[in-house]
């Protein structure tokens, strides 16, 4: 068959690499979490915008690919198959060929619409992880956390209900990050009358240790990649703001590390009942789903000579992508491919 009208190729045939002196650019959008059906706020924020950016890219004869695929991991995931009497694997399937049926539906021509719970996934990123490590970036700290003991495990911040701390609120159902009533963001720990939100129990608190990733240490390489590339890749209004708004609250360290069982598993003896963070290893999703799409996946991601990396997300993603996940690559030490351009989608409003 011959190549598809809009410029892709078919079939898996004559995957496409960079090509020294074209232009080369490498496309994606935000990996949509697998838990939920595909909403319009998705499809617009970053597939869409991606999807028609990248035909252009292909029409001016531009060497271009576009990859997504879906975010699989986390506690969002765990949640979800128990209330379907599921295992997380079984909803992750489920829920991917839903996302996949939609976006055929649309038509939007990824060259690689793959998924985040895979061996690839699995071994980039503990690979990125041992360089981390070998190069001093990660430190251990012991966080406080809520533990049910009927359930067996620690609770996500979303997981724990209580009475709401601020004395003129009197929300008795408050959620462990937030309170919906009054709005104040809370710690677990400050909830009054905690309770587990699957079994109702009363949880305890118990010490937990975890690998953060020292951004302050990073800060200096970090705000170098900032300003040259916000520059170059002309980043618009709204990706600054909020990039220069977290470098000027000053860098904090990251847990990348929680206690759950759906998640790649951190390759470290005293942390091996541990995963990573899914917003640890949802970006580095890209470089795995590539790595689905071609075996010679680091002619794309090892090669910021030739290639431009352009980034399609909603607002909400953007300092994951120009603060976290940049500091992931930079402190590797290695020759990445990092992010040069952004583009941004405000929230999908419904007018009333
Ligand atoms: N899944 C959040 C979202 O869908 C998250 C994006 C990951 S991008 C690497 O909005
Ligand atoms: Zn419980």
């Amino acid at each position: 068959m011959d190549d598809q009208s809009d410029g892709r190729q078919g079939n898996g045939r004559n995957l496409k690499l960079p090509v020294p002196g074209k232009r080369n650019i490498l496309i994606t959008s935000a990996l949509p979490y697998v838990n939920n059906i595909p909403h319009l706020g998705t499809i617009i924020g970053c597939v869409l915008s991606a999807d028609v950016f990248a035909r252009y890219c292909r029409l001016r004869g531009y060497n271009a690919v576009y990859i997504c695929g879906t975010d699989e991991y986390g506690t969002a995931t765990e949640t979800k198959a128990r209330e379907e009497n599921c295992t997380p694997q079984q909803i992750c399937d489920k829920y991917y060929a839903i996302h996949k049926e939609v976006y055929d539906w649309f038509d939007i021509c990824f060259d690689e619409f793959g998924r985040t719970s895979t061996p690839q996934q699995t071994e980039v990123c503990q690979s990125i992880f041992k360089k981390l490590m070998e190069n001093g970036w990660l430190t251990e700290n012991t966080m406080q956390q809520l533990f049910c003991e009927t359930c067996n495990r620690f609770l996500a911040d979303r997981l724990v209900e209580g009475s709401c701390p601020m004395l003129d609120c009197n929300n008795d159902s408050a959620r462990g990050d937030q309170c919906d009533k009054c709005g104040k963001l809370l710690n677990p720990t400050e909830l009054k009358d905690p309770r587990c939100k699957v079994c109702q129990a009363r949880p305890c608190i118990r010490d937990t240790d975890h690998l953060f990733l020292e951004l302050p240490l990073l800060k200096d390489k970090l705000e170098e990649y900032i300003s040259d590339m916000s520059v170059a890749g002309s980043w618009s209004q709204n990706a600054i703001q909020t990039t220069y708004a977290w470098l000027k609250e000053g860098l904090k360290s990251r847990c990348i590390t929680r206690d759950l069982k759906w998640g790649v598993p951190v390759p470290h003896e005293k942390f091996k009942d541990k995963v990573f963070y899914v917003w640890y290893d949802a970006p580095i999703g890209y470089i795995s789903i590539t790595s689905c799409y071609t075996p010679d996946w680091e002619k794309w991601w090892k090669n910021p000579e030739d290639v431009e990396l352009y980034q399609f997300m909603g607002k909400d993603n953007v300092p994951f992508h120009t603060v976290m996940f940049p500091s992931t690559l930079i402190g590797t030490g290695e020759k990445w491919t990092l992010m040069k351009s952004i583009s941004v989608t405000e929230y999908l409003r419904e007018l009333h």
